[in-house]
């Protein structure tokens, strides 16, 4: 009898696109129900473009000033100056997953408007519908500024758990900041995966450094052409990556910000209330207008957890 190998859900293809959930607004048992379901929501435009195009021309500012944006185009069209970016070393874009340097990270995390997106009324008051409660909003905010250099790396599939623990009920929130057809590498998302629990890792290049190992696993690939004002939401169980830029000479701008359940015994493991990258909160706030938007964590009442490491023990792959 011959034995069929085992399937690796790692290599399925793209087969889906996600439903919008902006219907369900106001709608909670139908909004909690789809989450439940699929571990993941996506809302087309819930936040002004106008507010996602004003980082973009900030985020885009940083990258002009170091002289790595392409003059011929407008600033906002996100087209890089490639020989200018394939100049940068490659230890130096690798540095920390989010496709820049440490310099040009620093000066992106210390822009309000980078922090204030994450508190939009919207997506607030989204979250607090979802989780029937008011809603914690993470300070550890992410960018994603994939420039277009020869070793930019694709996110390997993986859960956020892996990366943010504390409570399995933490939802990020992935905001493209602009369009991000699929073909400018936007995030798939392997859509009802937070089902199938925490899952065994192997060591592998792109952010995170580590990937899910999907073997035997046959859940959907989901993904969509993304515009500015679009927001996805998805579990910190729920197993996703981003796709290869295909665009030539185009920076695929994005944001990841966590959310989680403001209740009573609230769980966070610590790291969670730490600027992203070997910064300190201080440095971060300088002219800053908006003090709500500082230290606005510290008379919450958590429980702090332990980072757990052994979860991201590597096993070695074998389908
Ligand atoms: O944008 C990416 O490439 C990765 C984003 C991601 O993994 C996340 O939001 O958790």
């Amino acid at each position: 009898m011959e034995i069929s190998p085992v399937k690796d859900n790692n290599s399925s293809p793209i087969a889906g696109t996600f439903p919008d959930s902006s219907p369900l607004l106001g709608l909670s048992e139908a909004l909690r129900e789809r989450a439940d379901q699929d571990g993941m929501l996506f809302f087309k435009g819930l936040i002004p473009q106008e507010t996602v195009l004003a980082l973009r021309q900030d985020v885009l500012s940083i990258l002009e000033s170091r002289g790595l944006t392409d003059s011929r185009h407008a600033l906002i069209d996100g087209m890089a100056d490639v020989e200018a970016v394939n100049r940068i070393p490659d230890e130096e874009i690798r540095w920390n997953g989010v496709g820049v340097t440490h310099d040009i990270y620093l000066a992106i995390q210390k822009l309000e408007s980078f922090h204030a997106l994450a508190h939009q009324e919207k997506l607030l008051s989204m979250y607090r519908e979802l989780f029937g409660c008011e809603v914690f909003p993470h300070p550890r905010n992410i960018a994603r500024v994939m420039l277009p250099h020869r070793d930019t790396k694709v996110t390997p599939s993986h859960q956020d758990f892996l990366h943010i623990q504390g409570e399995t009920e933490t939802w990020t929130a992935w905001i493209p900041l602009g369009d991000v057809p699929r073909r400018l590498g936007g995030l798939a998302v392997l859509k009802g995966s937070h089902k199938a629990g925490l899952l065994g890792v192997t060591e592998a290049p792109g952010a995170g450094g580590l990937e899910s190992i999907l073997c035997g696993l046959d859940y959907e690939w989901q993904t969509i052409d993304y515009e500015a004002g679009d927001v996805l939401t998805f579990n910190s169980l729920t197993v996703h990556k981003s796709m290869p830029n295909q665009v030539p000479g185009h920076i695929r701008l994005s944001c990841d910000y966590r959310y989680q359940a403001l209740r009573s015994g609230a769980v966070i493991e610590p790291r969670s209330l730490l600027p992203h990258g070997p910064f300190a909160w201080e440095e971060l706030y300088e002219g800053w207008e908006r003090k709500e938007l500082q230290r606005y964590w510290e008379n919450v009442g958590f429980s702090y957890s332990e980072f757990d490491e052994s979860i991201r023990w590597q096993k070695e792959k074998i389908c």
